[in-house]
């Protein structure tokens, strides 16, 4: 049985629906705003760099594009040096009334993660660079967690398959207490790498991280999300994670595109329902939406899991 239900006009969004010239839109981190939802698209300028665009909806389903972009590379001071390929993959945090954006900066030092925060979806500024070379999929919890910001991210490493870790911090800016809480299983949907995906959501069992986990075949590899379910008040603890992947690649444009056999999510917004909106892109070229029951994504993390920190890879 599907846990997730595929919005049934998918694509939401592609580089038609986008005022200005790109060849993609995707991996996009969404919010609510007031009474709209936000999506804080990446799209590749035709150059092959990213930039980040921004759509807004009142139903969370159609999306109008504003017409200039919202974050572009910098020009000045110390982001323009780490952003100058681009900026990738936003995640989109509120907490303590304001939305922290977190974002993949490119340079030729390397990939490294950039906070920037809005309190309006007009302006925006940049905070701090807060890792240096090679992380990605950095998500900052919605809450402080024995007073302290929380997040995970997914450091590169040669000697062990690209893990979840945990770290905490007293202001954003300054990060430690770094612990690795999550590998990928050998020969499993996720063994090549695991990443993790929207910023986790809170749920009275603990809080539910939808990631995205990749496993090579001859044919290229192949990105699927998957769920895990993290202690409300430790959440280096895992208490399960999903053994099955919720979403793989299905759809033509999910199978097809810039990147083929992609789906991979940097947002997803809890309902008043018990649902959950989950938004991804569609093989890097556009944005797809689908529901799925926040205590189903709980049971299969509770009652068919796999183990969090195997010892059979590293
Ligand atoms: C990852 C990131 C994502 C991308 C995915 C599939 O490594 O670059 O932005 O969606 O690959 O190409």
């Amino acid at each position: 049985m599907a846990l997730v239900t595929r919005y049934k006009d998918n694509p939401i969004l592609t580089r038609k629906d986008v005022p200005y010239e790109v060849a993609t839109v995707h991996n996009a981190g969404v919010t609510k705003y007031k009474d709209e939802y936000i999506m804080l698209f990446r799209s590749h300028r035709l150059n092959g760099r990213s930039i980040l665009g921004l759509a807004r909806s009142r139903d969370g389903f159609k999306f109008t594009v504003d017409p200039r972009p919202f974050m572009v590379p910098a020009e000045t001071g110390v982001f323009a040096e780490y952003e100058e390929y681009g900026v990738e993959d936003p995640r989109i945090t509120f907490i303590d009334g304001e939305y922290l954006i977190t974002y993949s900066a490119y340079s030729r030092h390397g990939v490294r993660i950039g906070l920037a925060k809005t309190p309006d979806w007009i302006s925006v500024e940049r905070y701090s660079l807060i890792t240096e070379a090679d992380y990605r999929n950095v998500v900052i919890f919605p809450e402080r967690v024995n007073g302290l910001y929380v997040r995970l991210d997914r450091p590169h490493s040669e000697i062990c398959p690209w893990s979840v870790w945990i770290s905490y911090s007293p202001d954003l800016r300054y990060w430690g207490d770094s612990k690795v809480i999550m590998k990928p299983v050998k020969y499993h949907w996720d063994e090549m790498k695991i990443g993790p995906g929207a910023p986790p959501i809170k749920t009275a069992q603990g809080w539910l991280n939808i990631y995205h986990g990749v496993f090579p075949t001859m044919d290229g590899s192949v990105y699927r999300l998957g769920v895990a379910l993290h202690d409300l008040h430790d959440p280096s603890k895992i208490l399960g994670v999903g053994d099955n992947w919720i979403l793989q690649p299905e759809d033509p444009w999910e199978v097809t595109g810039y990147v083929h056999n992609v789906v991979f999510t940097c947002g997803a917004v809890p309902e008043d329902d018990g649902t959950v909106r989950i938004y991804w892109g569609g093989a890097d070229t556009v944005m797809c939406a689908g529901t799925a029951r926040i205590d189903e994504l709980v049971e299969l993390c509770l009652t068919n899991g796999r183990e969090a920190v195997g010892n059979n890879l590293c």
